[in-house]
């Protein structure tokens, strides 16, 4: 197993015991407890790690945009389709168009996709609805799906994701509408676990973010945000400023907003398929990060337009290779980091008191799980003990 003080190091002959989906011993074989279990299974010599876990998706949506990716391979650029009404708004109506049966139909063979990556717990956002009611069944169908695919499910708010149509030039109108009717009767029903947005020149400002924030921490709900994706808007001190659980991506960062991260014990959650996938140049500054001594996330983002990526495997090797993570970096973002981002501290770690969440692999060292381009040597999953 990975040693879970060091998930690039491994602990040899070792024995994990789990009673009621907890794990009670994790360790090795000679300082094991005396345990008489009911079932015993044998591992001979793979690698064990805690189930991974992708803590930042936008996994339920409907349609496809792969047209949209033809216009980009002939030069329309990413902003461009957006301002005229593709990108994210034409998800939007096939997603406002979609049941909740038919969400999580979408849905469920990406995250099938992840399952068969070794993920045993997959955040997901809503923001493809942008009006109560289509809101409400991206999330409900994230919901269905956790039970269905045995993986377990952080909802996430995504309201302020982008404007919708029928609000255009009245943002605030539409922040007022996120504020006051969607989040808290969201919020009611139980659908959501944290509040994110998308704080950038072709979404959201810093000022109407703060109010989105504001009206999270007053239902007593935990905060993230898209932040320094394609500019520079100062979005990671603004989320620092309301202990947000992580800001995602960072690619435009400045040193006073890793200070404030750092300050704040905010993960930086990295996003490198959607670095990949829009082709951007500018890289996330992860030497100042790591000097600052701030915990990094890695999670696909997976998401029609930028990041169409369910590999959480293959992020770790873009993580690796387009970032330059180590491989001790790349592990920890995809458990316990990725659990910080999330507001957990059961998952993420092979320990006694962690849920038994744990993947079994067909290698025998951790960098093999970095090194790989594609594919999954996943022997087997457990997810709460099963
Ligand atoms: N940043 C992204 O990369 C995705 N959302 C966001 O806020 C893109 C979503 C999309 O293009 O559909
Ligand atoms: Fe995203």
């Amino acid at each position: 197993m990975t040693d879970p003080a060091r998930p690039d190091a491994v602990v040899d002959h070792a024995v994990i015991a789990a009673r009621d989906g907890r794990i009670v011993y994790a360790g090795p074989a000679g300082a094991a407890p005396v345990l008489a279990p009911a079932r015993t299974i044998a591992c001979d010599g793979r690698l064990v790690t805690p189930g991974l876990i992708d803590c930042h998706t936008h996994l339920v949506y409907g349609g496809s945009r792969a047209g949209e990716f033809e216009a980009r391979l002939a030069g329309a650029s990413y902003e461009a389709i957006a301002r005229a009404g593709g990108g994210i708004v034409s998800t939007m109506r096939a997603t406002r168009a979609a049941s909740v049966d038919e969400l999580v139909a979408a849905s469920a063979p990406r995250l099938a996709e992840m399952v068969a990556g070794g993920v045993t717990t997959v955040e997901i956002k809503s923001g493809y609805g942008l009006e109560a009611g289509a809101e409400a069944r991206m999330l409900r169908a994230a919901r269905m799906l956790g039970d269905r695919c045995g993986v377990s499910v952080a909802t996430t708010f995504l309201g302020a994701h982008a404007l919708p149509p029928e609000f255009a030039g009245r943002a605030d109108a539409y922040i007022d509408h996120v504020v006051h009717d969607m989040l808290p009767a969201l919020a009611t029903e139980g659908l959501i676990d944290a509040v994110d947005a998308f704080c950038e020149s072709i979404a959201f400002s810093p000022a109407q973010v703060e109010r989105v924030f504001m009206a999270a921490h007053a239902l007593g709900l935990p905060v993230k945000l898209h932040a320094e994706q394609l500019s520079n808007q100062h979005g990671a001190a603004l989320a620092a400023r309301y202990h947000a659980l992580s800001a995602d991506h960072l690619e435009h960062l400045d040193q006073d907003g890793i200070a404030a991260l750092a300050g704040a014990g905010t993960v930086a959650t990295l996003l490198p398929g959607a670095y990949y996938f829009t082709r951007e140049t500018v890289l996330p500054p992860v030497a100042g990060l790591r000097a600052a001594g701030v915990p990094i996330a890695l999670a696909t983002d997976c998401n029609p337009g930028t990041s169409p990526l369910t590999s959480l495997l293959l992020a770790m090797n873009m993580g690796a290779t387009l970032f330059r993570l180590t491989v001790a970096e790349c592990l920890a973002g995809v458990t316990v980091n990725a659990a910080r981002a999330l507001g957990r501290h059961d998952v993420g770690r092979v320990a006694a008191g962690m849920r038994a969440d744990l993947a079994v692999w067909d290698i025998t060292q951790p960098a093999e799980l970095v090194y790989r381009i594609g594919g999954s040597p996943l022997h087997a999953r457990f997810w709460k003990g099963q």
